[in-house]
């Protein structure tokens, strides 16, 4: 043994190391939960240490960061609620590589606070997650008071919201919307903002209902890209009328992309998110036989075929994209009082897809989908998946890297190139609480062989599965943006 080097609580030997910024042969030393050193290949080979782990010929990387998980939440897309809770959720997102959530904290609307939603959402994780955790609050009613609680949220640890501009239950007016970012703008909060636009929606909707077309098939029919792009549109306008950061979630429409570049080019703070539905799933999943499309009916909806899988794969790679998320969203397909089947009755036996809730599970197959993919470089996988969500959301650099005596020892460990044969993605092998995954079939080569939160290992995929313990997650407090780290000048209308 080297006592040389002091001793730690576990090692990392010959691993690839891979971070946003970097690729190398190294060892990693954790201690009390931190990465405690990175030195050059076998240098920790006599270190002591309680635990060793050999990553021969495997990446390793800073554990996934998933930005946009719904979990135990109400009624909110459509009937039903997602089934998973904090427990369920991040046992799945452990088993999947992930080492911490951003979940949501939905402000009800005949709230004039947001103060309930965020103990409502610390309630429900107290105790009950396997991975670290933080929240979103979902501003659905923007009161004065709402607005002036910002900076308590700020004090809590909390720097971001969404608003939605579709959805009875949440769409927000723009003027509301531009209430939302100025308030933003000025407390260090980002704005996430989900961009469809729910009044022509709602129309298309009529539309088609007056025709009988009611199978969840006719959900894409409701919501064209045109839809996306318009409020795409109208959001990057709001924020540039007020000087706010925005970022746009789960983009589907290669035409939206574009519209965010070339605001991006233009200078605005503008960060846009994707998710693997949108890179692997196409509309005619929804046009499965029967009932079966609802499986894969989100929204927005996945897009028309491979060339717009294509411009989303190259939004990814030319920079558009800032982070790379799931949306899981998860409700169980067999089950007509929460789940996807509530939106059958006697009179529409296909369902009416106004009323099947919209989402898709999909926080544990993330991170294999995308890098099984093999068409991101290392680096750029990690960025996406871990260091960017890191920075935007104001994690970094306790998460999102793998810095000496700051950052967490948060690591996803992945397999040997030659060491896992390609599989097919199973429901069955999933840790979530739905019935059904809308990548069943999906084969990949690639799968965490071991996640690490904080320096204990959780997810031992050849040795227990996951070894975590229900609770040992954390509320993980969050500052601003990194992306936006100087206060802003005040606005001021007149400027206009
Ligand atoms: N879209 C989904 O598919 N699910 C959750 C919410 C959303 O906007
Ligand atoms: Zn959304």
């Amino acid at each position: 043994m080297d006592h040389s080097l002091g001793s730690f609580d576990c090692v990392v030997l010959n691993g690839t190391v891979v971070t946003a910024a970097d690729i190398g042969q190294y060892d990693i030393g954790i201690r009390d939960g931190k990465i405690a050193m990175l030195a050059p290949r076998s240098s920790l080979a006599n270190a002591t240490a309680d635990r060793v782990i050999d990553a021969q010929g495997a990446f390793v990387t800073p554990g996934g960061v998933d930005a946009h998980v719904h979990l135990a939440e109400p009624e909110l897309f459509g009937k039903g609620r997602p089934a998973d809770d904090y427990t369920s959720g991040t046992k799945s997102a452990v088993a999947g590589g992930t080492t911490t959530i951003v979940a949501f904290a939905p402000q009800e609307k005949k709230d004039a606070s947001i103060i309930p939603a965020v103990e409502d959402a610390a309630r429900k994780a107290l105790n009950a997650a396997y991975c670290d955790y933080s929240f979103h609050v979902i501003v659905s009613n923007p009161t004065r008071q709402a607005l002036d609680e910002f900076p308590l949220l700020r004090e809590r640890g909390i720097s971001s919201v969404k608003i939605y501009m579709t959805y009875e239950a949440l769409q927000l007016r723009d003027n509301q919307i531009l209430d939302v970012l100025l308030q933003a703008r000025s407390t260090g909060v980002t704005t996430m903002i989900h961009a469809e636009n729910g009044d022509m929606l709602n129309w298309m909707t009529e539309q088609l209902e007056s025709k009988l077309l009611l199978a969840p098939k006719y959900h894409a029919t409701s919501r064209p890209q045109l839809l996306e792009s318009e409020a795409t549109n109208r959001a990057i306008t709001l924020g540039q009328l007020v000087g706010a950061p925005i970022l746009i979630v789960h983009v589907s429409s290669p035409t939206a992309a574009e519209t965010i570049r070339k605001a991006q080019t233009n200078g605005l703070p503008v960060y846009a998110e994707t998710c693997p539905q949108y890179l692997f799933l196409t509309r005619k999943e929804l046009e499965k036989p029967g009932f079966e499309g609802a499986k894969c009916l989100c929204a927005p909806p996945p897009r028309d075929g491979e060339e717009d899988l294509e411009g989303i794969w190259r939004g990814l790679q030319n920079g558009t994209f800032t982070i790379l998320s799931s949306d899981h969203c998860p409700f169980i397909y067999d089950d007509a009082e929460t789940g996807k089947k509530s939106a059958i009755t006697a009179e529409a036996p296909l369902g009416r897809f106004r009323y099947v809730p919209n989402g898709c599970p999909g926080v544990e197959t993330r991170l294999s989908l995308v890098m099984s993919a093999n068409r991101l470089a290392p680096s750029r996988f990690v960025e996406l998946t871990s260091t960017n969500p890191a920075k935007l959301y104001g994690l970094y650099p306790q998460k999102g890297a793998l810095l000496p005596g700051v950052s967490d020892a948060d690591l996803t460990i992945w397999y040997p190139s030659s060491g896992l044969a390609p599989f097919a993605i199973t429901n069955d092998a999933l840790h979530h609480n739905v019935d059904y995954t809308p990548f069943e079939g999906h084969r990949v080569n690639q799968w965490p062989r071991y996640t690490l939160v904080r320096g204990k290992v959780v997810w031992d995929r050849d040795n227990g599965g996951v070894v975590g313990e229900k609770g040992y997650g954390r509320f993980t407090r969050r500052d601003r943006s990194f992306f936006c780290q100087e206060e802003l000048p005040p606005w001021d209308v007149e400027q206009w």
